[in-house]
């Protein structure tokens, strides 16, 4: 038989690989509903292409797109795919191998990549599996019929049943993923915070005493609202997690192993504390930098059940989504400083983005070595042991937060249309407390702001100043001074791998 099998017309070509790409991932996404939301092929693959991200290119996604760093990916993700689907289909015009080869590749990549997720049991490989098989089936399945179709000549039976198939295919597609997410929203997440957001109903939040900010002269207010809250995190979706389904195991170096329910947590002594937490990410005036009220349970008091052995001086958190934190043994012990897992956020149960049900917080501590969110477990070790997910990947071991000021009006460039001008923004050095600010203003003499009043050491403190400006363009620079003595250094350094340094200087004119 040296009969050579019909060319397909382009457009067939390229619909038989898409859709053949697009039953892939609707099964794949089906499936993983049932097992694991996050054996889902495309957000394993997504995952761990985070995961994979060099630090500098992580670092230039962070800036360059901030929380819209994971909508980039998803979008880069699906334009490849819809481009390789096509293109596969149109190499497939003559014999369905190509395409073959692709769907089964990128099938592969599903199984590797939900392989190697560090929060999934090998179970959840059947999610990719069932992917793979469903990706190369319809593939297959619709080049035969578009061959039909052009074998036919002038008959139009055979277009037909390929439009129907395709078409077919096409609802068989949405109503598969249509019922994935069904399947997914069926965690009834509102519902378990609005539980617990009830529960802390009884717990008093501490006031804010009034002068602690300057938010009418352009400072952030002193608590943010959760909703306004920075929020950074490798997460591609958010984890679905219920305070009903919640445990945590604490263990490794110490004297008890403790495996602990939400209700043991709640039933536990519950405090508040006010506390600013910064990230490490945060450029020398940027905006990962916000205050809560976080209601829950002191690590000190809890790790005290446990009896940490005296050899552990890590202790590591790890979360439902294969991210963990190490932290000093010596800072989330310290009496003075309140480290807690929290369940609770400025009176509410946590919000998903921020660790629904539980998370840690460490006063002190730029978040990625201290803060897990959607908390699952606690491992007493050591440095030397273990180490968290950014520390392979740059960044430092032991990350106290740096003593820093920003100035949050003017802002940048702005034209103000009056000489009579507030300068006005935040200083913080968690644990020890904010001492001065000072400005220089146009290269002149640096003169201190007036301080808001002090919540405690562990938050930021608002400063402003007033000035009477000619008019023209304008400089100012703020540095702030810690109650150690300590005035922040001028050299400007980035983010990588401890937290960036430098004094923030903003230009802007008067009229
Ligand atoms: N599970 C998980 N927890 C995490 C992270 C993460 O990527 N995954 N990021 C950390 C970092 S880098 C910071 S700065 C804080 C931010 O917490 P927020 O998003 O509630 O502001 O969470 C920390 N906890
Ligand atoms: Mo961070």
């Amino acid at each position: 038989m040296n009969q050579r099998s019909p060319l397909l017309p382009v457009t067939a070509a390229m619909v038989v690989g898409v859709l053949g790409v697009g039953a892939a991932l609707a099964v794949g996404d089906l499936v993983a509903a049932f097992v694991d939301p996050e054996s889902s092929p495309f957000l394993a693959v997504g995952n761990t292409a985070i995961d994979l991200t060099p630090l500098p290119l992580k670092d230039f996604a962070v800036r360059t797109f901030g929380t819209y760093d994971k909508l980039v990916l998803l979008a880069g993700m699906g334009v490849f795919l819809l481009v390789a689907a096509a293109a596969a289909g149109v190499l497939s015009r003559h014999r369905p191998l190509p395409g073959t080869v692709l769907a089964v590749l990128l099938g592969l990549l599903g199984v590797v990549a939900v392989l190697v997720r560090p929060n999934l049991t090998p179970v959840a490989v059947v999610a990719p599996v069932a992917s793979l098989v469903a990706g190369v089936a319809v593939f297959r399945g619709l080049h035969r019929l578009a061959g039909r179709a052009d074998a036919d000549g002038p008959s139009r039976s055979g277009r037909r049943a390929f439009l129907l198939g395709s078409l077919g295919t096409v609802v068989g597609i949405g109503l598969t993923g249509a019922g994935g997410r069904l399947l997914v929203g069926r965690v009834d997440v509102e519902g378990s915070r609005a539980k617990v957001t009830q529960m802390l109903a009884e717990h008093q939040q501490p006031t804010v005493p009034t002068g602690a900010d300057f938010a009418s002269d352009g400072t952030p207010t002193f608590l943010t609202p959760n909703d306004k809250f920075y929020r950074v995190d490798t997460a591609l979706s958010v984890p679905q997690l219920r305070a009903e389904d919640w445990t945590l195991r604490v263990h490794g170096l110490v004297e008890r192993e403790l495996n602990l329910t939400f209700a043991d947590i709640m039933a536990m002594n519950l405090v508040t504390r006010t506390i600013t937490m910064t990230c490490v990410s945060n450029e020398v005036g940027g905006p990962y930098v916000s205050t809560a009220n976080f209601t829950g349970v002191l690590l000190r008091e809890l790790l005290a059940e446990a009896g940490v052995k005296a050899d552990a001086d890590q202790v590591l958190s790890s979360s439902v989504d294969g991210y963990s934190a190490g932290s000093p043994v010596s800072s989330v012990l310290d009496p003075r400083r309140d480290a807690m897992l929290a369940v609770g956020m400025n009176g509410q149960a946590l919000p998903p983005e921020h660790g629904f049900p539980a998370r840690l917080v460490v006063p002190g501590i730029y978040g990625y070595a201290s803060a897990t969110k959607w908390l699952k477990d606690i491992e007493l070790t050591t440095f030397a042991a273990k180490k968290q997910y950014w520390v392979p990947r740059g960044y430092g071991e032991r990350a106290p937060i740096k003593t820093e000021a920003r100035i949050d009006m003017p802002q940048g460039l702005q034209s103000l249309p009056d000489g009579k001008v507030v300068v006005a923004g935040i200083a913080w050095a968690q644990t020890k407390g904010i001492a001065k600010v000072e400005l220089q203003m146009d290269g002149g003499p640096w003169q201190e702001a007036d301080l808001a009043v002090t919540v405690n050491a562990e938050t930021w403190r608002m400063w402003r100043k007033v000035y009477d400006l000619k008019p023209g363009t304008h400089t100012v620079i703020c540095r702030a001074t810690d109650i150690t003595g300590y005035t922040q250094t001028r050299d400007r350094v980035g983010p990588i791998p401890d937290g960036a340094t430098g004094w923030h200087t903003i230009l802007f004119t008067t009229s």
